[in-house]
């Protein structure tokens, strides 16, 4: 069987790729312990590439890397690309968004999510993205998931993430989406390898 390495140290993205890839045929392993990226691109797909390129090339398996944020619309896209690096703990993140918008009425944020999928040797073998589109709440709702999860609002509903149990997530969430265009094309890669 195949191994692939999820190349990222959070657990709560950790936790959702264990979920959308258990059907797959394919042995997962964690990165090694002490690995740091740094993560110097300015798009979530040049990191995503920088975290799977990394990892492939340090354990000589298959990486998968994700890079992700939140973009306000009222905060000129912020915290972005930066979403990981606004503040030292979840919480502290939230609590900065949240005074940073200072009851403003334009809500209007989306998620991002870049995956990519690299061989040992550097060869970047797929990358896709997904987007959430929805709103900043005014205060956390909800206990699930990770990260800014309590005080995203899903457009078309009216749950943050953090209300929302894992596979709903999956189905509406930029993670999901972007897993979803990925899923064929990882089946056929698997079947050709
Ligand atoms: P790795 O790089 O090791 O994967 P990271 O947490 O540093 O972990 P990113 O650089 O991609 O990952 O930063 C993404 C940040 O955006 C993450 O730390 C969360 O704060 C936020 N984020 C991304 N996806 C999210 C989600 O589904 N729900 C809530 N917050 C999310």
């Amino acid at each position: 069987m195949k191994t692939l390495v999820i190349a990222s140290g959070n657990a709560g993205k950790i936790c959702e790729f264990q979920g959308l890839l258990n059907d797959f045929p394919l042995s997962l392993r964690a990165q090694p312990d002490g690995l740091e990226v740094e993560e110097t691109g300015s798009t979530f797909v040049a990191n995503a590439r920088l975290k799977a390129i990394t990892v492939a090339e340090a354990t000589g398996e298959w990486a998968l890397a994700d890079d992700s944020g939140l973009s306000v619309d009222a905060l000129d896209g912020a915290p972005g690309v930066h979403s990981a690096r606004y503040a030292p703990s979840d919480p502290e993140r939230i609590a900065r968004l949240l005074t940073a918008l200072n009851g403003s009425e334009q809500r209007e944020a989306h998620f991002c999510a870049a995956l990519c999928i690299a061989a040992p040797g550097g060869r970047v073998l797929l990358e896709v993205e997904g987007r959430c589109d929805g709103l900043i709440t005014h205060a956390p709702r909800g206990d699930q998931g990770f990260g800014y999860d309590p005080i995203f609002e899903v457009a078309g509903t009216d749950r943050t993430f953090a209300e929302m149990p894992l596979v709903e997530k999956k189905r509406h969430g930029h993670r999901g989406r972007a897993f979803t265009t990925l899923e064929p094309q990882l089946r056929q890669l698997l079947a050709a390898n």
